[in-house]
């Protein structure tokens, strides 16, 4: 009998989508460039230090006329990649869904009653592609509880006030996630260190497993929840950013990639990655058990830079024409 991660560990390539109220800043706020050199544009809201109010601003540059998030779906068959994961809730702590938990989505702050998070999972359905899910769990500089990275958007945050933070938003809105948009094939968490060193306790983390198992059996959960990759709680294990394999690893892995330096839209970008450096991180990591979710950052009007377009494309027709449909 196949088991739960066998589709995964046969896609081996998917892509990644981050798109949020930062792709509208497009790495500049008020004229001056990402705080820190080497900076990622989703960040922004934290390094330059931007306020809550005005950063929900950027909700209204979005061109709801031109954004088609099968257009995404199109260009990940054609790359190739066998599943899409994307940002329902990135750092900033905005919803692209129409969340009922709270009004700090991107359907409310923008005044539009489009719900990308459905037409995507629409569009994947029509097309056969797999959809899971990144969500920021740990870290959230909205909620005024929530982790913020080194404490200097909000001061200190007690464990008392963490865990009205993980009730009130992250179990009911992981609930609407499960719920609401079909099938989730994975879940992919986003803190970088081990829970113990964090201020997530193992029963809030396992109240999340539970959770998932509960509403959607099927769906794997990557390991940057928090806890070691075993079967019980973490179905695969996630790399660090851009980290790739150099042995090979006997369960499921593996590496979250950027074509460019940013993981969101950056109009500042200057760090494309060539197709054949791509090439190599995907065929190494293949050749060693794991898997590559390379990144795309649309545009605050869903359009695809051309960089990645193009790199996606190339790799695409190799895969085409050595045999990977
Ligand atoms: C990181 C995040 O901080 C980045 O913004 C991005 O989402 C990447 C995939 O994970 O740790």
């Amino acid at each position: 009998t196949p088991t739960k991660s066998q589709w995964f560990q046969e896609a081996r390539y998917g892509m990644f989508i981050h798109w949020g109220l930062y792709s509208a800043a497009e790495g500049l706020w008020k004229g001056e460039k990402l705080r820190y050199l080497n900076n990622y544009a989703e960040w922004i809201r934290y390094r330059n230090r931007i306020s809550k109010e005005e950063y929900g601003e950027l909700a209204h540059r979005f061109d709801w006329t031109k954004i088609n998030p099968e257009e995404w779906v199109l260009l990940a068959k054609e790359a190739g990649m066998k599943y899409i994961i994307m940002t329902s809730k990135h750092h900033d702590g905005v919803a692209l869904w129409d969340t009922k938990i709270g009004d700090y989505s991107l359907p409310h702050l923008s005044g539009s009653d489009r719900d990308i998070i459905k037409e995507l999972a629409d569009a994947c359905r029509k097309h056969g592609m797999k959809l899971g899910f990144y969500y920021s769990h740990w870290i959230d500089w909205e909620h005024p509880y929530a982790w913020d990275h080194n404490q200097e958007l909000k001061g200190h945050v007690s464990d008392a006030q963490f865990d009205q933070y993980w009730k009130e938003k992250v179990i009911p809105q992981l609930t609407e996630l499960l719920t609401d948009y079909g099938d989730v094939a994975l879940m992919w968490f986003d803190m970088w260190i081990p829970y113990q060193k964090s201020i997530i306790k193992k029963e809030q983390l396992l109240q999340v497993v539970e959770l998932i198992r509960r509403l959607q059996p099927n769906c794997l959960i990557n390991s940057r929840l928090g806890l070691p990759t075993d079967k019980s709680a973490v179905d695969f294990e996630t790399f660090g950013d851009n980290q790739f394999g150099t042995t090979y690893i006997d369960h499921p892995w593996e590496t979250p990639a950027t074509i460019a330096h940013s993981w969101g839209y950056n109009g500042q970008e200057n760090e494309w990655k060539s197709t054949s450096q791509l090439f190599h991180s995907l065929i190494s990591n293949v050749s060693l058990n794991g898997g590559l979710t390379l990144n795309i950052g649309p545009r605050a009007d869903g359009k695809v830079p051309y960089e990645s377009i193009q790199r996606l494309h190339e790799i695409g027709d190799w895969l085409k024409n050595n045999g990977n449909s």
